[in-house]
């Protein structure tokens, strides 16, 4: 089977990187650099037409969208168990990934680029404020999931990697409120210990230094 990962730094295509190395999967990795909008360039939107990462190609055929890409890692190698095995408690992974993505992620998207949703003059500030306390008001649930518990089930799965990325990215950027969030932080620093995130984050930084050469 032929695994090909578009990946950009920094970007939350981290996460299947991370399940496909915990589950011991060969893949080849195609660094995408959204700084210079290779995403938007008509090669890659021709690949996948909602310019994004992640995007897994799978003997040619593509998935988007960390959900799906997740829980095809996790079914297709199951020995790492990557996903809870009880179905009920697998449908509760798929939520809290689907809550990642859609209710934790667009608060981020808001502090990287505020003009994409308000493009008035010196409305920067505000809209980065008004992300930051929906982000907290979000956290806060995961919060109290994670009290008492090192993972978000018995063990670690691609949900604590997908939850391990929103937090990274939140502290990348400056966002301090997150560093009061006990349970968040300890989750955090648990899994940025794992190999599997240690070797994606040098992965990283010899794409970015890549990028910095080229440019
Ligand atoms: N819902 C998607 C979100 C993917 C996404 O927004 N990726 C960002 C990077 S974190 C991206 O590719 N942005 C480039 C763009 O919007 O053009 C998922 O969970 O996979």
């Amino acid at each position: 089977m032929q695994i090909i990962l578009y990946y950009a730094p920094i970007a939350c295509s981290l996460v299947p990187y991370v399940s496909l190395t915990e589950a011991g999967a060969e893949f080849e990795v195609r660094p995408i650099n959204l700084k210079t909008s290779q995403q938007m360039s008509p090669e890659y939107r021709a690949l996948n037409p909602k310019h994004k990462v992640p995007m897994l190609v799978v003997d040619g055929q593509s998935l988007t969208e960390n959900t799906a890409i997740n829980t095809w890692i996790a079914r297709t190698f199951p020995k790492a168990n990557l996903m809870p095995k009880d179905p009920w408690l697998e449908l509760q992974a798929i939520s809290l990934m689907s809550w990642c993505a859609s209710g934790v992620h667009p608060f981020l998207t808001r502090h990287n680029n505020p003009a994409k949703v308000c493009e008035v003059p010196g409305a920067e500030a505000s809209v980065r404020s008004h992300a930051t306390a929906g982000l907290m008001d979000a956290l806060s649930y995961a919060e109290k999931r994670l009290a008492g518990r090192e993972f978000f089930f018995d063990h670690f799965t691609s949900p604590d990697a997908h939850f391990f990325w929103c937090m990274r990215r939140a502290q990348l950027f400056e966002i301090e409120e997150v560093a009061e969030l006990k349970n968040c932080m300890a989750h955090f620093e648990r899994v940025k210990a794992r190999p599997s995130v240690q070797k994606v984050l040098a992965f990283e930084k010899s794409v970015l230094d890549g990028f910095a050469k080229a440019a």
